[in-house]
């Protein structure tokens, strides 16, 4: 093997793509430990808690929909209609998850039960 001066570019290239490697290891790893699930359940006609925290890459995951619940997505706090993420027709399904994307942050996410939104059944994720 040949010897090269310090400074010369093509001098350890392997080692450059080991290191890039290792970084992008390391991110991947930083990332996936950030990611949480959040939950929220359904304690009668209200979602517990109605308001929830949550980062880029968290799932919120609802539970408890049972027959008589839903979850839609609304474009603020007296809104009643569905405007981005919705589990479905009333009853539909029994848990639901969304993750929360990039583009959706620095924002209050709103929501509610369409069954219920008339006595007050929302929620709010916040970041
Ligand atoms: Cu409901």
């Amino acid at each position: 093997m040949k010897d090269r001066p310090i400074g010369d570019p093509t001098f350890c290239n392997h080692n450059v793509i080991k290191m890039l490697k290792v970084i992008i290891a390391a991110f991947l790893f930083f990332v996936g430990a950030h990611c949480a699930t959040v939950s929220v359940n359904v304690v009668g006609n209200t979602f517990v808690p109605a308001v929830v925290n949550a980062n880029v890459g968290d799932v919120v995951s609802w539970t408890g929909l049972g027959a008589s619940h839903n979850v839609a997505q609304v474009a603020d706090e007296t809104a009643l209609a569905n405007e981005g993420f919705r589990s479905g027709a009333i009853g539909a399904v029994p848990t639901f998850e969304t993750t929360i994307d990039a583009s959706q942050a620095g924002s209050t996410l709103f929501y509610i039960c369409e069954a219920h939104v008339s006595i007050g059944m929302r929620g709010k994720i916040d970041y």
